[in-house]
């Protein structure tokens, strides 16, 4: 009845839980993964019962946010996602000394600012209301979002250079062995296309001298023939660097990520180049996109709905860049299962999604989630089922919070602080390391 309906779409109380979630030590031009990274869980319950879930970064930073917009939401519908922005703009303070942390995630994102921050905490509370519209009105989140035009969505097989093991006595430990070099790396991304069928890889780069990057791309290019091949190193590469590489890669990539900091240093290396670019570091906000796209800086953008502010936010990056002949494909941080149902829920809506999207998914040992998702020939499927399609693992969720509760120590993602336990001398690079 009405009266059923208006009770299942009320949000009657919003819950969130803080966790931390073990991860290998993986290399990036930070510094190293420490052995635990925090993330948000947020459940939305309706006046009926109904709980929808969603998923974001949980440094502190990001808890404070929530933990301004949680009440705010008390009253609202599910089904009000587009008020999320006003309402978070309303409530939630950013503390500045935030934003000028040499050591926020957001470093990859670009500089900080109290908008991107509220963004990504708002993506988590919109999938978490579209979960509970879903449940609600029996509908997969794709249909709430137009329609899913794929029935599965590939991924592109992560790889990272990693050490064995972390440097911390109590670190949690796998079986995957170091890659430092070429034929390491080769072999990762033989498991991986053995383990999950991934067909494309990505390398994260900016960890060693370029031409010994450029090395393991070729190693992979041997070693896969027909896989599409990426490589990223987060700016890590002067423009002049850049423009080698891509010069020596050129055939070889399908395209360079962020080899370089800047609109205009970006601008530069596809205009001496014809590189095709990637970013998710110069365009991670809408005000970005004129410059970049009219200087023709990036000719892919890497979406993510927990940056840009959620699934429907997403679509309209995807719609903008299609306008300006632009391609999208995914970001990734390291997440679990019900961030990977959201991604896999919008990516099936993109049209012209032409690249394997991210994930990290498969470092991570934990999951949140009743059934961890399957990766088929790299795929994961795009399911039916109501919502997300996922159902809460309460156990797991309550243990990852305990571990939450117990190491105050790693409540903000810090790789520098990883890697000065190895090089105290270690710093961040302000300008490019090579
Ligand atoms: O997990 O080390 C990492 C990545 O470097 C991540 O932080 C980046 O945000 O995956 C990301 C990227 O594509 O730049
Ligand atoms: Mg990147």
């Amino acid at each position: 009845s009405a009266a059923d309906t208006t009770a299942d779409t009320t949000i009657a109380d919003v819950r969130l839980t803080p966790i931390l979630i073990a991860d290998p030590p993986l290399l990036n031009v930070q510094g190293v993964h420490q052995p635990y990274v925090p993330r948000l869980i947020v459940e939305v319950e309706t006046e009926g019962g109904i709980v929808g879930v969603g998923e974001t970064l949980g440094d502190t930073t990001y808890l404070e946010i929530a933990r301004q917009l949680a009440p705010a939401l008390v009253g609202r519908r599910t089904s009000e996602t587009n008020l999320l922005p006003a309402i978070a703009a309303c409530v939630a303070d950013v503390d500045a000394g935030a934003l000028s942390s040499p050591t926020d995630t957001a470093g990859f994102r670009g500089t900080p600012n109290a908008g991107k921050l509220r963004l990504s905490v708002i993506s988590a509370f919109e999938v978490a209301m579209l979960d509970a519209l879903g449940k609600a009105t029996e509908l997969p989140v794709h249909a709430l979002l137009g329609g899913k035009v794929r029935d599965s969505v590939e991924y592109s097989g992560y790889l990272f250079y990693r050490w064995a093991e972390h440097p911390q006595d109590d670190a949690p430990r796998d079986d995957w062995g170091a890659a430092l070099d070429p034929a390491g790396i080769v072999e990762q991304a033989r498991r991986f296309h053995r383990d999950h069928g991934f067909t494309s890889f990505k390398l994260k780069g900016g960890v060693f001298p370029p031409d010994e990057e450029a090395a393991a791309i070729r190693a992979l290019a041997e070693a896969f023939p027909d896989s599409p091949l990426r490589l990223d190193p987060n700016g890590g590469w002067s423009v002049g660097t850049s423009l080698k590489v891509a010069a020596e890669l050129t055939g070889v990539l399908e395209y360079l990520e962020d080899p370089t900091t800047s609109t205009p240093g970006m601008a530069q290396v596809h205009e001496g180049s014809g590189m095709p670019l990637a970013t998710n570091m110069c365009v991670t906000r809408l005000g970005e996109i004129p410059e970049a796209f009219t200087k023709d800086a990036v000719q892919v953008v890497l979406s993510d709905h927990h940056y840009w502010g959620g699934l429907r936010a997403t679509k309209e990056l995807a719609a903008i860049c299609s306008a300006f002949g632009v391609g999208v494909s995914m970001h990734s941080n390291t997440h679990l299962g019900i961030s990977l149902a959201a991604m896999t829920q919008v990516a099936a809506t993109v049209p012209h999604l032409d690249y394997a999207c991210d994930t990290h998914r498969p470092w991570q040992t934990d999951d949140v989630i009743t059934v961890p998702h399957v990766f088929r020939e790299g795929r994961i499927e795009v399911t039916d089922t109501p919502g997300l399609g996922v159902e809460l693992d309460r156990d797991a969720l309550a243990v990852l919070h305990e571990r939450w509760l117990a190491m105050p120590g790693m409540r903000d993602r810090d790789d520098e602080a990883g890697m000065r336990l190895v090089d105290p001398r270690w710093t961040p690079h302000s300008s490019p390391r090579w």
